[in-house]
């Protein structure tokens, strides 16, 4: 059956916030992110990009390129705000709304379009509204399916609507760098272009084996988008989704060995549940409480994504670190929450030889938990005979 996706993304979100709130930044360069020595930029003004400012710059960077701008310490709770507002108008312009992050989502529209034989129509009619109550511009892309939604959102940004009929997706593709394809980052698109591809349409045409070097087991996925395909359905929410596992022990822990095995333990069972759902999170969530029953939590970002147990057990023994672990456990936990589609959580993994091999062996793992129950495996101790 035929879909049509709509892909909505905030034009840059925290920046024309502030411009939003404070006029006098109309017009200016806005720089927004963390301002001290090792801050970090979150977003920038149309504005400051013209100084090739963007996102996850390092401030000081940001600085020497456009000093002029206007920088600005982040105000989560306001972006919030307006967040929940967009995310309500979505609800009411599709049965399917699936947030992505704070400032996109994926609408299924495919029954509205069997209604409304004018899709860009009903497009701006939603960013009018956007537009009517919260004073910003989004940018909409209406597609097949969720890769070209969301490629045409961004090809038409800011402000910008763009409408791709399944009858121009070949053509529209062939040109385009292979870097568009999600998942191929910037070493693999180097590796590519070692065998002389760099275009889309090369990709399509280059033998299966040739690709298979350089892209691994992904290049069946990367044919298919490279085709245009992408099946992935419209999930509701996923953001609001978490998958946590934690443990309250019968005695108190205060070994620090002890407590990096219990880590290992949970990080293996929330790993196995993200996996058996294909769901990868951007965020992880220690919890300790001590004896005297005083709670504390760390998280902590990764644009990788939390999906392999080595991964999470790693990233779980950093925020340990934050947290005083000398006045003894007696609970701990491990969650990962923004969960998404774990295809679309490809971006940032390009494909060194780690990613591999930690996929091979996690595999390996996973088909045995599948065939013989979740214990088999954890702590590489298998259960006698
Ligand atoms: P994006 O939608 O990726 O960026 P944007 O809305 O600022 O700009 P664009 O017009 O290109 O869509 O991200 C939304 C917000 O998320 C962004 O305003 C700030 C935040 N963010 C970070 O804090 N760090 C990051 O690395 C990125 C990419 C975004
Ligand atoms: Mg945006």
């Amino acid at each position: 059956m035929d879909r049509w996706i709509m892909h909505v993304d905030m034009d840059a979100f925290y920046a024309c916030v502030e411009q939003r709130d404070k006029p006098e930044l109309k017009g200016l360069p806005v720089v927004v992110g963390g301002l001290g020595n090792r801050g970090v930029v979150s977003t920038a003004s149309y504005e400051a990009r013209v100084f090739g400012v963007h996102s996850a710059m390092p401030m000081s960077t940001a600085r020497k390129l456009c000093p002029e701008a206007i920088f600005i310490s982040p105000d989560h709770k306001r972006y919030k705000a307006v967040s929940e507002q967009i995310m309500a108008i979505f609800t009411g312009f599709a049965p399917l709304v699936e947030p992505l992050s704070i400032d996109e989502a994926f609408l299924d529209i495919t029954g509205i379009s069997k209604a409304v034989a004018d899709l860009p129509g009903y497009a701006l009619a939603l960013k009018k509204r956007i537009k009517e109550q919260t004073q910003l511009t989004a940018s909409v892309g209406i597609a097949p399916n969720k890769f070209l939604a969301k490629f045409a959102s961004d090809y038409k940004k800011p402000d910008g609507l763009m409408l791709i009929k399944p009858e121009n997706v070949q053509e529209l593709l062939a040109p385009l760098p292979v870097g568009y394809l999600v998942g191929i980052g910037k070493a693999t698109q180097k590796a590519l272009k070692s065998f002389g591809i760099e275009t889309i349409e090369q990709f399509r045409k280059t033998d299966y084996r040739v690709l298979e070097k350089v892209t691994g087991k992904q290049t069946e996925s990367f044919l298919l988008l490279a085709n245009g395909i992408d099946e992935r359905q419209v999930q509701p929410d996923r953001e609001a989704k978490s998958i946590g596992k934690e443990n309250t022990y019968e005695q108190d822990l205060y070994d620090s060995e002890q407590i990096r095995q219990e880590l290992l333990m949970l990080a293996q069972k929330v790993g196995w549940r993200l996996r058996r759902e294909n769901l990868c999170g951007q965020t992880l969530t220690l919890k300790v409480r001590y004896p005297d029953f005083e709670t504390h939590t760390r998280s902590s970002s990764s644009s990788f994504g939390f999906y392999y147990d080595e991964y999470i057990y790693k990233e779980a023994l950093n925020l340990c670190k934050k947290i005083n672990l000398k006045k003894g456990v007696r609970l701990i936990g491990l969650t990962v929450s923004k969960l998404h589609d774990n295809n679309q959580m490809m971006t940032s993994l390009d494909f060194d030889g780690s990613e591999e091999l930690q996929s091979k062996r996690t595999r390996a793992v996973d088909a045995l938990k599948k065939r013989f129950g979740e214990s088999i495996i954890n702590k590489g101790v298998l259960p006698e005979e």
